[in-house]
Order: C-alpha cells, then sequence, then structure tokens
C-alpha cells in the first residue's frame, strides 16, 4: 500500500484532508482546493486539444448525443506523464470512499469533456446545460462507493457552465436513470430535492477539483464563453463493485468478456490505489 511519503513523491495531487472527507460524507461532495499541481493540469489541456482540437469540437462524434458536453476517451492510464495523477485520485477515492474493509479502488472510466460555447453553432452535441441528475444507475454496476471528480484544465466561473451539487442528495437512494423522466426536471420527480441546499456553481482555480458521489444529484449551467470549457472527468469505483448485467452507457461488457455479477477486468479497468 502506498504510504502518504510516497503518495507526496510520485504524486501531482495532495493529500486530502480529515475535514475534506467529513464534507464528501455529509454532503455528497466536496471541492479540493489546489488539488493537482498546474504542471500536471496544462499537460491534460494540451492532451485534450491534441485529441479534440482547440474548439473541442474537431472530433468524430463518440456515439451519445446528448446537450451537457462532446466527449472523448482520455486512456489516463496509459500515458506516464498522467497515470501518477490517476493514482493520487485513487488515494483520495480510498478516503472519501472511507471502506471499513480495506477495498482497493479501480478506475472505471476517464474522458475529456469540453462543454461547448452555447451561442455558437457546434459540429457535435455538448453545447447545451446540464440538467440535473444522478450519475449511479448509469453505469450498471452492483454497488455504490464510485464517485466523479471533476477536473477543469482552465479556471472558470459560472459563466463557463460550471458544477453544482444538491447537498445530501446522496442520502436519498437511487433516484431512476434522467432518460425515465420523460423530459420533466428531476426536482419535479422527486420535490423531496427541494428541500435540500443546492451549491452555488463552483468557481474552480487552477488546480482546484470536485469530487461527487454518483449518488449526489447535480448539474450545470450553460457555457457562456466563446471557447470550449474544458474538462477532465475521472470515475473512479470501489474495486469489489461487479457490472450488474444491465446495458451500461460507460463500458462494453462483450468487448471485455464480462458477465452478470463478473469482477471488472483489471487490464480495462486499472487499480489505482490498493
Ligand atoms: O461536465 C458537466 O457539465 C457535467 C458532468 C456530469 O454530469 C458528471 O460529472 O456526472
Amino acid at each position: 500500500m502506498a504510504t502518504n511519503a510516497d503518495i507526496a513523491t510520485a504524486s501531482p495531487c495532495r493529500e486530502i484532508t480529515p475535514g475534506e472527507a467529513a464534507h464528501y460524507q455529509e454532503k455528497g461532495w466536496v471541492l479540493l482546493k489546489q488539488f493537482i499541481k498546474p504542471e500536471t493540469i496544462a499537460d491534460l489541456l494540451a492532451k485534450a486539444k491534441g485529441i479534440m482540437g482547440e474548439d473541442g469540437d474537431s472530433n468524430p462524434p463518440y456515439g451519445i448525443d446528448q446537450p451537457y458536453f462532446n466527449a472523448m476517451l482520455a486512456s489516463g492510464h496509459d500515458d506516464p506523464k498522467v497515470r501518477p495523477m490517476l493514482n493520487g485520485i485513487g488515494a483520495a477515492a480510498k478516503r472519501l470512499m472511507a471502506r471499513k474493509a480495506d477495498v482497493p479502488v479501480r478506475l472505471f472510466n476517464d474522458f475529456f469533456a469540453p462543454k461547448l460555447p452555447a451561442n455558437k453553432q457546434t459540429r457535435n452535441q455538448g453545447n447545451g446545460p446540464t440538467s440535473f441528475h444522478q450519475d449511479y444507475i448509469t453505469f450498471a454496476v452492483d454497488r455504490t462507493g464510485g464517485m466523479t471528480f471533476w477536473i477543469p484544465l482552465e479556471s472558470y466561473g459560472p459563466q463557463a457552465g460550471t458544477m453544482s451539487f444538491i447537498e445530501g442528495s446522496h442520502k436519498l437512494g437511487v433516484l431512476g436513470n434522467y432518460t425515465s423522466y420523460d423530459g420533466k426536471d428531476i426536482r419535479e420527480v422527486w420535490p423531496e430535492l427541494e428541500d435540500l441546499p443546492m451549491s452555488e456553481q463552483v468557481t474552480y482555480e487552477l488546480g482546484d477539483v470536485t469530487a461527487h458521489s454518483h449518488l449526489t444529484v447535480h448539474g450545470a449551467g450553460a457555457n457562456l464563453l466563446d471557447r470550449p470549457r474544458w474538462a477532465y472527468l475521472v470515475l473512479p469505483q470501489p474495486a469489489d463493485a461487479r457490472w450488474n448485467g444491465a446495458p451500461p452507457e460507460a463500458f462494453d461488457p462483450a468487448a471485455h468478456g464480462m458477465t452478470p455479477y463478473g469482477t471488472f477486468p483489471d487490464e480495462a479497468f486499472p487499480i489505482i490505489a490498493d
């Protein structure tokens, strides 16, 4: 198991504090100020632009058309410049999951998600607001614990379409797939969400990151800038999570020879904290 000293030297991520872990457990999300070194963020932005173009819109369609963002797989674990950061995120995720058993953390997915400018004609979809939703059910896993590290690749405020979170919504259980609300807002379908506080849209300085539980309801505004809002999303899961057999959006079980209630193979979903 990596010690704190290993993490400090090998990872561009700082450790999270007990106060941050407590905030995450109570509210379902946390802002981690200055969590990643700016040099690593600069490398990620260069990589994202190399894959998707300066406009964040020069990639072929990735297969899911929705207004939240355009997206491309980042495959950061294969990149020696990115992998140490993923290990730092794995260590942080393990703290946030706070399981009593010593359960490792697996990288479930990582992708670039530029939100394209709302006031421009775009080639791909992804230039609208992010309607409020919970992530959990779309991932077809058999247990909770997963989360998303939402990493802006530049400093952004609400104008860019940054994230906000309905605090404590992770304690309401599983609220259904966003496609099942027949076009309604999740707060209309689940009015109990109106009783909970909503965070302001986060203002992120370079290196700041938010982490949210896959049970926490969240959304984002449209991007009112004239350029993409670059974000890199890293999704850790507890390593003991299994595919529940439902059709997943985020992975292809046949490509990995997976069976319902079978484990995720380490080669494709590597362990990032043991
Ligand atoms: O980047 C966004 O606007 C939305 C991100 C999101 O929905 C998520 O992280 O689950």
